[in-house]
């Protein structure tokens, strides 16, 4: 009798489960909107990819497309050509960056929901004094010395196309919020989830193999338009590293009771909080390489040598001249 009331438990507990799991796919409200998104296989339709454009140094393959390879001075964007009309979204992206370079590589990657899409510019490739949101996936600590987190780092920016991106403080002075994001040259696939629902900008990251999200920040009182345009870009300058997308997928987000019926096409992107700006300290002056060393060495005892042959003909032009009058 114990046995059995055992065994009814057990599948009890079993259907449960499935039961569970069924009810959670049911409550999948979550749309996957197509024209939004770009998965394998990229090329459709010959070249090109549907509903994306891309700039610069872009190359499509059948596993990603990069957006910059491993070497100096490149700037590669795509950019989603259907504006988006959803309120609530996820936009998770699906990325690698990896390259030779073990102490020193950059610039990074930045995620769009921008006015303009397509715009070239110093902002990871793409324009600055943006209308919109900015991820940017900054690999390389521009602001050293003493400061208060590492890199890589994952910041947002809401700009109403007055902020300037100030590459030298890493973008302190104008982020939201941001978080220390160790996602470069790992083995395992590495997700980003950029998710905004009623206002509430959260960022999460799956970089560490475990087929979970962790929060990278939460910031509340985030307001943007509808009708914007998603979009990724990077860029590589004297540093490098290979910058690539695998896919980029939007959700949109079923939002129960949402009464507000405001006209969201027409707002200008704001955000009521900003995170205080790190304060700049300059570098230590670095210390002279031996080869410096040596040219300033080789310099003054060149200058010892021309003043020294410079004053010994003088002397022996006067000697002469003396020498004459003599005579
Ligand atoms: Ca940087």
């Amino acid at each position: 009798m114990k046995m059995k009331l055992e065994v009814s438990f057990a599948s009890l507990t079993f259907y449960c489960v499935l039961l569970s799991c069924v009810f959670a796919a049911w409550n999948t409200k979550d749309y996957l909107k197509r024209e939004h998104s770009v998965v394998k296989p990229y090329q459709a339709s010959g070249i090109s990819i549907p509903f994306w454009d891309f700039t610069g140094s872009v190359m499509i393959t059948n596993s990603h497309i990069r957006l910059t390879p491993d070497l100096q001075s490149k700037t590669g964007a795509i950019w989603n050509n259907v504006p988006c009309m959803v309120k609530n979204w996820e936009l998770q992206v699906h990325f690698k960056i990896y390259g030779k370079g073990k102490d020193l590589y950059g610039d990074g990657m930045a995620i769009w929901y921008a006015k303009q899409p397509l715009t070239p510019g110093t902002v990871f490739g793409s324009m600055d004094y943006f209308h919109g949101l900015g991820i940017f996936l900054d690999t390389y600590a521009n602001q050293n010395g003493p400061h208060n987190h590492g890199h890589p780092y994952i910041s947002a920016t809401v700009n109403n196309g007055t902020l300037h991106y100030d590459h030298d403080r890493d973008g302190t002075h104008t982020e939201l919020a941001g978080c220390e994001a160790k996602f470069r040259n790992l083995d395992h696939d590495t997700h980003l989830s950029i998710r905004y629902e009623r206002d509430v900008l959260t960022v999460s990251t799956d970089i560490e193999g475990k087929n979970a999200w962790q929060e990278c920040f939460t910031v509340k009182g985030v307001r943007l338009p509808t009708g914007y345009y998603f979009g990724a870009s990077a860029t590589t300058g004297e540093l490098s590293d290979n910058h690539d997308i695998i896919s980029i997928r939007l959700y949109e987000l079923e939002v129960p009771d949402e009464k507000e019926e405001e006209d969201r096409s027409k707002i200008a992107p704001a955000a009521a909080f900003f995170a205080p700006p790190r304060d700049h300290v300059d570098d230590p002056p670095p210390p002279m390489s031996g080869t410096k060393l040596f040219l300033i060495i080789v310099c003054a005892l060149l200058g010892v040598c021309v003043c020294v042959i410079g004053g010994v003909m003088v002397f022996q032009r006067s000697q002469d001249s003396s020498r004459k009058r003599l005579y």
